[in-house]
């Protein structure tokens, strides 16, 4: 049998399959096509990959045979029991440091553990997150490779190469440990709920408040796209808003407003609670996605339930267009902020080593979330490789305080309205309570020891002989119960 020849192997050959695999051909790798309905390899041969140098597989032992080691072969399998199934069947004909890639949208404690089984054989796994849908797959995603650490320098070009690329670039680097590569994809997708809810809110906000029609929030889409918020999702939002059905009417006003979801977004929140991290808006504008879902019961709560009396707006309406772009982009900072505080948190939990400039870098282009914005926050990790908070660098530090003043103009104009937004007065919420030096969890404390005996500890220069410092404390407010406190201190 000739040599080997192909750079990487590719199991399924779907959508994101075989967009991939004609992207890594364009950029002059020999991949190596494997499907489990067989007949699939040979339509794409066929077809689509006709005139590449793709080559087929119609077996696992001959996709394995014909691939140079350390054999790669990406899995982009449907999530869950398919991609250990194909791992179990590859695992016969694999060698010490081959290395199996699942690009798929696998939950991140499946591909903690799928690198803990295959390295304990001597095999290499990489989670890798893949994002940008078709368009991506086929000219360029957001890749995020985590896992076994010693696959990356065998598969760095291949990925990079890939990739998309921003200023020359590649929106893909190294992300870390075991399952982090998908734990950074999930965060990602989070990050991509409560973008869209905050345009949700913006647009709202200029309908229902400020009465302006589709066609000219489009325009002012169209002009913060040139500022700040130049993105991805902001320009998307003003073509949507601009495209009309055959009768002229914008087709977004006749789409139900009910909005479904995949649960990437629901990881992401129960990620966050579970870590004990405030994800506070990603959270809202999952619960926003679930408020909207029950329309019939909105339906009938409108006929019943009465909100304030719309007043006209009397104001600049120009300086209100500005003050809603900076509310925007100032929840948009405590988004980011918040997304990095939970990978942060999750990554000293199960001990990663993430690289968050380098998170940032990826997903500057590629992916749904990208955005000029990206690049800022790059280039803040970059000067402080530890950052602790985004709100901490000089950059965001200074836009938030820049933006404050219009962010609470708006918030407070939504309130009176009685338009809902959940995501802009969250990010509120967080940034009040993040800059407090006092919060009120001390009555909190207070209460939880009055009821439960769960103890308080005192602030330093508040202790006496009886609340002495650094002690979990418990006392008898009634004078009723005895002096026993609950077991464990848990703030
Ligand atoms: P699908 O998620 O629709 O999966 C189709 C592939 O999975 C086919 O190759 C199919 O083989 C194979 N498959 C299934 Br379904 N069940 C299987 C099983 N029990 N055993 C073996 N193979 C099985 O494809 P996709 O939309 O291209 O997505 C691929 C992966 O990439 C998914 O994990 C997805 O979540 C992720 N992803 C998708 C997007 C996107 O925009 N679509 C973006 C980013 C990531 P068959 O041909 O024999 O049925």
């Amino acid at each position: 049998m000739s040599a080997p020849t192909g750079d990487i192997g590719l199991i399924g050959l779907a959508v994101m399959g075989q967009n991939l695999i004609l992207n890594m051909n364009d950029k002059g790798f020999t991949v190596v096509a494997y499907n489990r309905t067989t007949s699939k390899v040979d339509d794409f041969l066929a077809n689509e990959a006709k005139g590449t140098n793709v080559q087929g597989a119609h077996s696992i032992q001959e996709l394995c045979a014909k691939l140079k080691r350390p054999r790669k072969i990406i899995l982009l399998v449907k999530a869950g029991p398919a991609v250990d199934s194909f791992i179990q069947q590859l695992e016969p004909y694999l060698e010490k440091g081959d290395i199996i890639i699942d690009g798929g949208n696998s939950h991140y404690p499946d591909s903690i553990r799928r690198t803990q089984e295959l390295e304990a054989k001597g095999l290499l796994f990489v989670g890798s997150g893949v994002s940008g849908g078709e368009e991506g797959a086929r000219h360029g995603p957001s890749l995020m490779p985590g896992g076994s650490t010693a696959a990356w320098p065998a598969i760095k070009q291949i990925f990079q190469k890939t990739a998309a690329q921003v200023n020359g670039e590649p929106c893909c680097d190294w992300v870390g440990e075991t399952g982090s590569g998908h734990y950074v994809k999930m965060v990602h997708n989070g990050i991509e709920y409560g973008d869209m809810q905050l345009i949700a809110e913006a647009y709202d906000i200029l309908k229902r408040g400020l009465g302006i029609h589709e066609s000219e929030i489009a325009d002012i889409f169209t002009t913060w796209n040139k500022g700040v918020l130049d993105s991805f999702l902001i320009e998307i939002t003003a073509n949507i808003l601009k495209f009309n059905d055959d009768d002229g009417v914008p087709l977004v006003t006749k789409i139900l407003d009910k909005a479904g979801q995949k649960g990437t977004g629901k990881w992401t929140a129960i990620a966050a609670l579970d870590a004990g991290t405030a994800v506070t808006l990603i959270g809202e504008a999952v619960f926003a996605r679930c408020l909207s879902a029950i329309k019939d019961e909105r339906v009938r709560a409108s006929k019943v339930i009465n909100g304030p009396q719309k007043e006209p707006f009397r104001g600049d309406k120009q300086q209100f267009i500005d003050d809603l772009e900076q509310a925007l982009y100032a929840s948009k900072i405590i988004s980011y902020t918040q997304g990095f505080m939970l990978m942060r948190e999750t990554a000293k939990e199960l001990s990663w080593n993430l690289n968050y400039a380098g998170i940032a870098r990826m997903w500057r282009g590629g992916c749904i979330i990208k955005s000029v914005f990206l690049g800022d926050i790059t280039s803040a990790y970059e000067k402080k490789e530890d950052l602790e908070s985004l709100l901490f660098d000089d950059f965001f530090n200074k836009a938030v305080h820049k933006a404050q003043p219009g962010w609470r103009r708006v918030i407070a104009q939504a309130v009176l309205w009685g338009i809902p937004t959940p995501a802009f007065s969250t990010a509120l919420a967080f940034f009040d309570g993040y800059r407090s030096e006092v919060v009120p969890a001390n009555l909190l404390q207070a209460q939880r020891d009055y009821f439960g005996a769960h103890t308080f500890r005192v602030v330093s220069g508040k202790e006496n002989p009886r609340l002495p410092q650094g002690q979990d404390i418990h006392i008898n407010w009634t004078g009723r119960g005895g002096n026993v406190s609950a077991s464990s201190y848990s703030a």
